[in-house]
């Protein structure tokens, strides 16, 4: 079964590789993601080092002159996509979209190093890529903190990478859709319409791309201008834990200078994050940076900073919370509370379970000495591709596979589970 499970975890891979990037799923996202394309090299690694380091340059060879790693590029026209390159209008000239997505090709370009058969092509890669991960740290820092709080937002449920997440209902709610030009979404023609964001989200996500673009995609001038400014503790963890991750690297490549300065942002972005941290909720929660608020929203979102290295008890919390979500669900680990009154186990970010969260989790709580959660999320992980395949997310109590088929970086999970 192990060996089967591997072999067609590759197949995946392989059938989405276009060459120098890979698509997250034929169909439905036909381009190269951010965060898909980092967490896939991943599962490239295990047998052809050389395309699992292409992939990561082909991200790079997109980062603006600014740092920012764009969430998507658009190497090839297709209709098939909505919002395609005009809606966002970037000006690239391979178009990318004018936002970015959880930076974790940091944490990726770590890994690689440290497992690399190949370690003088590793290292050659690394060196070239340090610089290009810092400048793209050193960019959130910059834009996305301008008051210097220790924490960056996002200005776009996008750029979460949890898209429909309840976690921005209210504040999303609030970005008027005054001005939005009519549009004709895709997604609902390669997936089924209940398992994706309603089309009155839709509205406020180009609501807000119409508004950046009139910012010129200036991003110095995109957190300001933005009606959407939420502090997400999962993707400040990420960006935390590829921080540390560079400065290990910059320490081994002889680069003190990153080394110290993404220490200093690993650092100062942790002993921020516990401002996040609800004693009542048992978790990390969001907050409404254009209200100055929590957002109190059970979410995985919250349990995500296990990732970064927060303090032991925090992450001992954690491994309790997850314990208590397994009492209501089958499979670890849902990305939503079941028991809260929004729940929807099958409509993407609203309660369904997602192989990269159990992953980024399970790697979190290892290092931080919780092994009897971790090995329940890796099993539950396995029972879910044994009886429903490389589904794009699953519903935590049934397993039906729901979104795309055939992800890839469902099956580069698969890789790294198993192989
Ligand atoms: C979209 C590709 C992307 C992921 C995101 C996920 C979804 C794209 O798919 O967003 O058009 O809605 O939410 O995390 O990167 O797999």
């Amino acid at each position: 079964m192990r060996q089967k499970l591997i072999d067609q975890a590759e197949q995946v891979l392989r059938r989405n590789d276009r060459g120098s990037y890979t698509v997250p799923t034929h169909g439905l996202y036909p381009f190269q993601w951010n965060w898909d394309s980092a967490l896939s090299a991943l599962g490239f690694k295990h047998f052809d080092e050389a395309r699992a380091w292409t992939e990561v340059d082909t991200l790079f060879a997109h980062q603006w002159d600014d740092g920012m790693v764009p969430h998507i590029i658009f190497h090839e026209r297709d209709e098939g996509y909505f919002p395609g390159p005009d809606v966002w209008g970037t000006g690239r000239p391979v178009p990318t979209s004018g936002i970015t997505q959880p930076p974790v090709a940091g944490f990726a370009i770590r890994r690689m190093v440290d497992e690399a058969r190949d370690v003088d092509l590793a290292l050659s890669r690394a060196r070239d890529l340090l610089p290009k991960a810092h400048a793209w740290h050193e960019w959130f820092y910059r834009t996305r903190d301008p008051q210097g709080t220790g924490l960056v937002a996002i200005i776009h449920p996008w750029e979460s990478g949890r898209d429909n997440s309840i976690d921005w209902d209210a504040a999303l709610d609030r970005v008027s859709t005054e001005g939005v030009q009519p549009f004709q979404r895709r997604d609902i023609t390669h997936a089924n319409p209940d398992h994706r964001p309603t089309h009155a989200q839709y509205e406020r996500y180009i609501k807000l791309v119409q508004t950046f673009r009139e910012l010129d995609w200036d991003t110095s001038k995109l957190h300001d201008g933005s009606p959407f400014q939420v502090v997400d503790p999962g993707f400040n963890a990420i960006l935390i834990r590829s921080c540390e991750d560079l400065a290990d690297l910059a320490e081994r490549l002889d680069h003190p200078e990153i080394a110290a300065a993404s220490r200093a942002m690993a650092q100062r972005g942790v002993a921020a994050l516990e401002s996040l941290w609800s004693d009542d909720l048992g978790q990390y929660l969001c907050y409404d940076r254009k209200i100055g608020a929590p957002i109190l929203s059970p979410s995985v979102g919250g349990l995500i900073p296990a990732f970064a290295a927060i303090p032991e008890h925090r992450a001992a919390g954690i491994a309790r919370r997850i314990e208590e979500l397994g009492k209501s669900c089958e499979y670890l680990i849902p990305s939503h509370d079941p028991t809260a009154p929004d729940y929807d186990g099958r409509r993407y970010w609203r309660g369904p379970a997602w192989l990269i969260v159990n992953y980024m989790i399970a790697d979190g709580l290892t290092r931080a000495g919780q092994p009897e959660i971790v090995d329940r999320i890796m099993e539950d992980s396995l029972r879910l591709i044994e009886r429903s395949g490389f589904a794009e997310y699953y519903d935590p109590i049934t397993a039906e596979p729901c979104g795309g088929a055939h992800f890839t970086w469902t099956a580069a999970m698969v890789l790294e589970i198993l192989d």
